[in-house]
């Protein structure tokens, strides 16, 4: 076995990457991966013993944000950077202990968990080590099973706490609870209850911190609204902006303002077309391309620069030619990418060379053109509450599917594209994330003026849809979230989609179908008590699935 990593959907045959990643990982990445994660899980033991002494450093806090975010899928694949994250996270693991010595707090060898007590320096030393901390290591499989969805849920968090904080906002609590719950998955005394537990409470933090990037992106760039957004193109060269770092967008237009560059976005980024602060910038063109695992050929087409803020990057090919046109900044990046350094002392970060690279290029080439429709978050729709509630009471719209969640390359995701197709006329679907890519371009119509896809945003603003539904439960007067007529068709990728799924289940949201396939890092008692508390089922045959839905509805 050159490497063992399970997290993402895409796994090789749903059990586990061993020789290379699907995603493109090579087994060195993933090693050094595994020990960052491992560097970090012992830098938040000590940060947690710190902080029930009063301790808590911004830094810490910060740091292990950005260092987890680099070991998302497809985030990043630079083994340079991740060496320099495990030699950060030995430092600043060092200076809090010597703070707690100075303090004269000390800790018996035995209480020390390994992740904690490891330190290295060299590349042989973290070769070496990087071969004994990896998932497997873990030897009950429940245990690791529940480590692994604890730490995957903590990736999701860490994603998305990092886009709030670069916008300004932060929770302490959001903090605490990741580091505290990145210790316990180094604690041998923790049982499956208690871990269990722990499960559930990290999807009560992956509310809060949704709801903290909601609020950071809403007060920093308003509501999302209704908007029709252009997938065609126009006759200036362009920068395509990926991912879902709102400020890196809003950055990026104001840098290429008056420049004679476009902006468009692409899969993840699509959403910043619904916010009205983006949408005044002219030069602001639209939407180009599909989700990502689309990439390779529609980067090509692009013509243009392409900046990746975060996941997902696809590893171009030897033929790719647009491998030069290539940025990235924040936690991704990939080896021979131009990366973009993070902002210093409150200054914008630098697009300059990224701009000049796009005055050089030819406009992009048109692949589509039309317009889709999409800004259906929280505020959007309350506006439209009464028409939505008026369309449920009359019977107009019988059923909401929320079909939230991310694409990937796997064939067996034509069955969402199915699903929506052949869902009956008066039911809904409510989306976000990049799953939508699947069914946002079909012919689906709308019912009395609402679109039957009613976009919400990214895979963060799954949130909104949870608002909706709690908003819903409140105005049909209902005791239970679940007494709605609303299903959940999820499709999950990457640790984000992790996060939102934990986050639902502790919204109370059960029946929830999951797919395409399950997680190959849930052990079959951890699958069972989920499907036993939780009713998460697989996906089946479309038509049966549908069928059932409406049954159960
Ligand atoms: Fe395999 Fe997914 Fe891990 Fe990549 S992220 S190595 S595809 S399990
Ligand atoms: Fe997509 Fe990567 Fe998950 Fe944010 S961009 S949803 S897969």
């Amino acid at each position: 076995m050159n490497m063992f990593c399970f997290q993402c959907q895409e796994t090789a045959k749903n059990t586990g990457c061993t020789t290379k990643g699907v995603c493109g990982k090579e087994p060195r990445t993933s090693d050094m991966q595994d020990l960052l994660v491992f560097s970090l899980k012992g830098l938040s033991f000590y940060s947690h013993e710190a902080r029930k002494n009063n301790i808590e450093k911004d830094d810490i806090n910060s740091f292990i944000f950005r260092a987890l975010f680099t070991t998302i899928t497809n985030a990043n694949f630079d083994d340079d950077a991740i060496i320099r994250y495990i030699k950060d996270a030995v430092q600043h693991k060092l200076a809090i202990k010597h703070e707690l010595e100075q303090k004269g707090i000390k800790f018996n060898r035995d209480e020390i968990p390994f992740a904690a007590r490891w330190h290295g320096y060299t590349i042989d030393e973290f070769e070496r080590t990087a071969k004994l901390v990896g998932p497997l290591e873990t030897q009950n499989e429940d245990i690791r099973s529940l480590r692994e969805l604890i730490t995957y849920g903590v990736k999701g968090m860490a994603a998305y706490g990092e886009h709030a904080e670069n916008l300004g906002h932060k929770k302490s609590e959001i903090y605490a609870f990741m580091q505290r719950a990145l210790s316990a998955t180094t604690d041998d005394s923790l049982s499956v209850e208690d871990l269990v537990a722990l499960t559930l409470e990290t999807g009560k933090y992956g509310v809060e911190v949704m709801a903290l990037l909601d609020k950071a992106n809403t007060e920093a760039y308003g509501n999302p609204e209704i908007t029709e957004v252009n997938i065609g193109v126009g006759k200036n060269p362009g920068i395509l902006i990926s991912g879902h770092d709102l400020k890196d967008m809003e950055e990026l237009l104001k840098q290429t303002e008056g420049t004679g560059v476009d902006v468009y976005t692409h899969s993840e980024m699509l959403p910043a077309n619904y916010y009205p602060v983006f949408k005044k910038y002219d030069h602001f063109v639209g939407n180009y391309g599909n989700a990502w695992w689309k990439q390779k050929e529609e980067f090509e087409t692009f013509n243009g620069p392409i900046l990746f803020t975060t996941n997902c990057i696809v590893p171009p090919s030897k033929k790719s030619t647009y491998k030069d046109r290539v940025f990235t900044t924040g936690s991704s990046g990939y080896p021979g990418f131009k990366h973009i350094p993070h902002r210093k002392d409150g200054q914008p970060k630098d697009f300059s060379e990224i701009i000049e690279f796009a005055k050089k290029c030819d406009a992009p080439t048109e692949i589509e053109s039309g317009s889709i429709v999409g800004g259906f978050a929280h505020n959007q729709v309350f506006q439209l509450a009464d028409k939505v509630v008026d369309a449920v009471k009359s019977g107009a719209i019988k059923q909401f599917f929320v079909m939230a969640g991310c694409d990937g390359r796997m064939k067996s995701r034509e069955y969402y594209t199915e699903f929506a197709r052949q869902l009956p006329e008066d039911t809904v679907i409510l989306t976000a994330g990049c799953a939508k890519y699947r069914y946002n371009k079909l012919p689906l119509g709308d019912i009395g003026g609402i679109p039957r896809v009613l976009d919400a945003g990214q895979c963060n603003d799954s949130y909104s849809l949870a608002v909706i539904a709690m908003k819903l439960k409140e105005v049909f007067e209902l005791n239970d979230i679940n007494e709605l007529p609303i299903s959940y068709n999820i499709a999950w990728y990457e640790q984000k989609a992790v996060i939102v799924l934990l986050a639902l289940l502790y919204l109370g949201v059960k029946d929830i179908h999951l797919g395409p396939t399950l997680p190959a890092f849930l052990s079959s008692n951890v699958a069972n008590v989920l499907v036993e508390n939780f009713g998460i089922a697989p996906i089946g045959d479309v038509k049966e699935d549908i069928k059932l839905f409406m049954e159960e509805a």
